[in-house]
């Protein structure tokens, strides 16, 4: 039963990269700002300036950038969207 939910989460990132790939992100009613339009010089990777941007990408930019490199990458960036996400479902 695990696998499935974990194919399902995995399903989910995935997605959430393609609709970053759109340049539209929608989540809960509210405009966010995706990957690709937060990443200003296209370099795959967000600096520090460029995630100040958004505001709980700011907030939260130590959680962010889990392994500490100063940047946030698509993987990172989808983690965090994705536990945004959790939290806002369990809020409900
Ligand atoms: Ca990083």
């Amino acid at each position: 039963m695990k696998r499935y939910l974990m194919a399902g989460a995995i399903a989910f990132v995935c997605a959430s990269a393609t609709a970053f790939a759109g340049g539209m992100k929608e989540a809960g009613g509210m405009m966010h700002k995706g990957f690709e339009q937060l990443d200003m010089d296209k370099s795959g990777t967000l600096n520090r300036e460029e995630g100040m941007a958004r505001e709980d990408v700011k907030e939260y930019w130590r959680d962010i950038d889990f392994n500490m490199d100063g940047v946030v990458d698509q993987s990172e960036f989808s983690a965090f969207e994705l536990e945004i996400k959790e939290e806002a479902d369990e809020a409900k």
